[in-house]
């Protein structure tokens, strides 16, 4: 008889975190709905011993299978995943195959926004507090390529695609930064989300959520710290009180209004984990590329990579963090907008922006939304979206992209789409006028 198996179900970076930290204990078998995914041949290289199986020998995998390991970027309603649950075959993640594994204590932060920002500054945090920590997860390192003999505990970024397929997850500080729409392609409603993002608060010892915003809010009672809502943890009279401590929001080396409150979270989820804040490094810590990040400054004008604003909610709070309420602000925005509605954006873009600079396959569809608020050019690409914004802005203005969409429709990731953005403003630096600055008004 053959001994049962394992599938793994998708061959991105989850899959293959999963395949290395399962190889050698048990059968595997591997999945993967993408024509050529990206970890196949690192698969079939390093793990010989792995089958991969196609779409018509998938009954026949679910018939031999004890458990299917399902990635993040597999809705739980894709006909794999309803097929093993028919076949009555346990379904599971990383995730609870990483928190059954890291005997050490671990921190979540999940948030529609500002999770990496927070979840990273977590990290410095505990390690200027001396401790060695693993920081990953939706981040970039799976969870489980963080699992080690000398660590003191481990720092996750949680997305709900996620925190969805989590049971309880029991760590011993969970965080919801915000909610805010985000990935409505994969759920219903907003409420939907919003109850996978609070699934982190499932046998949590210690919880931190944001009084602003009620959907944060864990559902059962719980020892919490309510950021702005605790005398001891908010932010008031441009200063940030940290456990009754008052820091100056000023001395952040952060960018933005929004950053004040990831650097409030963090210090409040490190309290929590009982390490002491180290104030140095909290207002040293200058925040993450491509999240509302200083490029360049060209001819007074202040040019600030925010491309990971993949969201509304996203971009919102860019807008807010850095607008002046004097039309500071020239946006460049669009791409995949992953059926968001542009509404939302209509107050604080009258406010801060001057003119808006539209990219991407949904620019029309911000068009409609906004171009009736401000002045409006489409534009075919980033070099076009510079030069165009370039001529908009006067010294002291600032030139945000905060796209306020994914950007899968023109680049490979936000990543991508930031640099091409800093490659295209230091054109302007180097006195070499982008491609082409004819544009057409929307
Ligand atoms: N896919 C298929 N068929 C499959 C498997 C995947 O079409 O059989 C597609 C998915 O729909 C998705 C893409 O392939 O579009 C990647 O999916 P995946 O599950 O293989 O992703 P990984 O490469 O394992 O990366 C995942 C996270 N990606 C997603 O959740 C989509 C990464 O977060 C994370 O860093 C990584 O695990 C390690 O933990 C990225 C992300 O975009 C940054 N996250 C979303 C976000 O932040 O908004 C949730
Ligand atoms: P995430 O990992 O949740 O995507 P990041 O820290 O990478 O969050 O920040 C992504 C974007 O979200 C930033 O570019 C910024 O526009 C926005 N952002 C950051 N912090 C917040 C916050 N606390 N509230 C709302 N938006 C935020």
């Amino acid at each position: 008889m053959t001994e049962s198996a394992t599938i793994i179900l998708g061959l991105g970076a989850t899959g293959y975190s999963c395949i290395r930290h399962l190889a050698g204990r048990e059968r595997l078998l591997a999945f993967d709905t993408r024509e050529t995914p990206p970890f196949l041949d690192a698969v079939r290289s390093d793990y010989p011993d792995v089958d991969i199986v196609d779409a018509a020998s998938w009954p026949d995998a679910l018939g031999e299978a004890s458990r299917v390991v399902v990635s993040p970027g597999v809705a739980m309603d894709h006909e794999a995943v309803v097929s093993a649950k028919a076949a009555n075959v346990p379904v599971t993640s990383d995730i609870e195959l990483f928190l059954s594994a890291a005997h050490r204590p671990v921190v979540g932060v999940t948030g529609t926004n500002g999770k990496s920002t927070v979840a990273t500054l977590v990290g410095k945090l505990f390690a200027a507090g001396g401790r060695n920590v693993g920081v990953g997860g939706n981040l970039g390192t799976p969870a489980l390529d963080l699992l080690g003999e000398d660590m003191d505990g481990y720092v996750l970024e949680l997305s709900s695609f996620q925190l969805e397929r989590l049971d309880r997850p029991r760590l011993a500080v969970g965080a919801v930064l915000n909610v805010s729409a985000d990935h409505l392609d994969r759920y219903p409603d907003l409420a939907s989300y919003a109850k996978a993002k609070r699934r982190i608060f499932r046998g949590v010892q210690r919880a931190v959520y944001n009084a602003d915003d009620p959907r944060t809010r864990p559902d059962d009672p719980v020892p919490a710290i309510a950021l702005n809502g605790d005398p001891g943890w908010c932010i008031e009279d441009e200063e940030l009180v940290i456990g009754g401590r008052r820091v100056k929001a000023e001395a952040l080396a952060l960018n933005g209004r929004h950053n004040q409150f990831n650097a409030l979270a963090a210090a409040a989820i490190v309290h929590l984990a009982e390490v002491e804040i180290d104030i140095g490094a909290l207002v040293g810590f200058r925040g993450l590329p491509h999240r509302s990040y200083l490029v360049a400054e060209v001819d007074g004008v202040s040019y600030v990579d925010d491309s990971k604003a993949t969201n509304v909610g996203a971009c919102l709070a860019a807008l807010d963090g850095l607008g002046t309420g004097e039309k500071n602000l020239v946006l460049i925005a669009g791409g995949d907008a992953k059926g968001a509605s542009f509404d939302a954006l209509r107050d604080p873009v009258r406010r801060h922006v001057s003119r808006l600079v539209l990219i991407g396959r949904d620019a029309d569809k911000i068009d409609a939304a906004l171009g009736n608020v401000v002045p409006a050019v489409r534009v075919d690409d980033m070099s076009e979206a510079v030069a165009a914004a370039h001529d908009a802005a006067g010294s002291g203005d600032t030139v945000l992209l905060s796209p306020a969409c994914a950007s899968f429709d023109m680049y490979a990731d936000f990543s991508e789409r930031g640099e091409d953005f800093a490659a295209q403003v230091q054109r302007l630096e180097h006195g070499q006028c982008p491609a082409s600055t004819e544009v057409s008004p929307s």
